[in-house]
């Protein structure tokens, strides 16, 4: 027999216990685009306690739409080894041109990151941050739909050793520190320029302010890099620098 009560019972109780776990983490990421997707894949398969926020209803950030709709992206040779370990396939256009497709490589991201263990709160917006002693100690969150409807609900507060700026653009996370403690500058994103964005993105991946990290295009928003375009490597490549980084300042 199929009982309505239960599934109601169901769903609002392994939710429950999905967000105490997920309240008091290890790391906090804030975005799922491809740089918050690898992050979360690589420190949950570290072993790390992840818990991933996405104010949309879809994770995948900017990777549905391709370049201008066209759904696909271009990845270039370095990045190949993460594709490599998500299980995504590619087609060589040419020495250091990939083409990979757009769906594939969003639903691949999401898909191992979840069975990786990573809690994942869609819906879910970040609108500040907890600071103890000069260091980020966790997130304050509300629906996203108390946002859009501009209902006035209190946000609650989660936890977490580390927390990762992965909102691309906007750089929402370190935008709300730069605001609300004066002690970190955001240069704001340059012109188009592919090879030096890339390049850059990674280079620059970092701890930001105590406890912050920054991946993808929002250290392009920090540090006053070029954009790229719908060029992905660089990304996923800042994704995984993001994680190592913090796995070693946490072991
Ligand atoms: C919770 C939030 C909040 C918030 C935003 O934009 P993204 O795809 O980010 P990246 O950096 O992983 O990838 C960037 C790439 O998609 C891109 O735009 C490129 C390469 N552009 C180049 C160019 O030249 O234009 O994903 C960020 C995610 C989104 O899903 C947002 O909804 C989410 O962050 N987000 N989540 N709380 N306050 N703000």
């Amino acid at each position: 027999m199929i009982d309505e009560i239960t599934i109601t019972k169901a769903i609002t109780s392994k939710f429950v216990e999905k967000f105490l776990d997920g309240i008091e983490c290890d790391v906090a990421i804030v975005g799922a685009g491809p740089s918050g997707l690898t992050a979360s894949y690589y420190l949950a398969k570290a072993g790390f306690k992840v818990s991933l926020f996405e104010k949309k209803l879809s994770l995948g950030g900017g990777i549905w739409g391709g370049g201008m709709m066209f759904n696909k992206v271009v990845v270039q040779t370095p990045a190949l080894e993460i594709l490599d370990d998500f299980g995504i396939t590619y087609e060589q256009f040419d020495e250091n041109h990939y083409v990979v497709d757009a769906i594939e490589l969003a639903g691949a991201l999401i898909h191992r990151a979840v069975k990786a263990g990573v809690k994942v709160f869609n819906l879910t917006s970040v609108e500040d941050v907890m600071i103890r002693d000069g260091k980020i100690t966790g997130l304050v969150i509300n629906w996203t739909a108390v946002e859009m409807s501009g209902l006035h609900v209190d946000p609650m507060t989660i936890s977490a050793k580390a927390v990762v700026d992965a909102t691309g653009h906007d750089a929402i996370v370190c935008r709300l520190v730069a605001k609300k403690t004066g002690e970190l500058e955001l240069r704001g994103e340059k012109y188009m320029h592919a090879e030096a964005g890339e390049s850059g993105v990674v280079e620059n991946t970092s701890e930001v302010f105590p406890g912050l990290f920054v991946t993808g295009m929002a250290v392009a928003a920090v540090y006053g890099l070029p954009r790229m375009g719908p060029i992905f490597g660089g990304m996923l490549l800042s994704g995984k620098k993001v994680a190592e980084l913090i796995a070693k300042k946490l072991k």
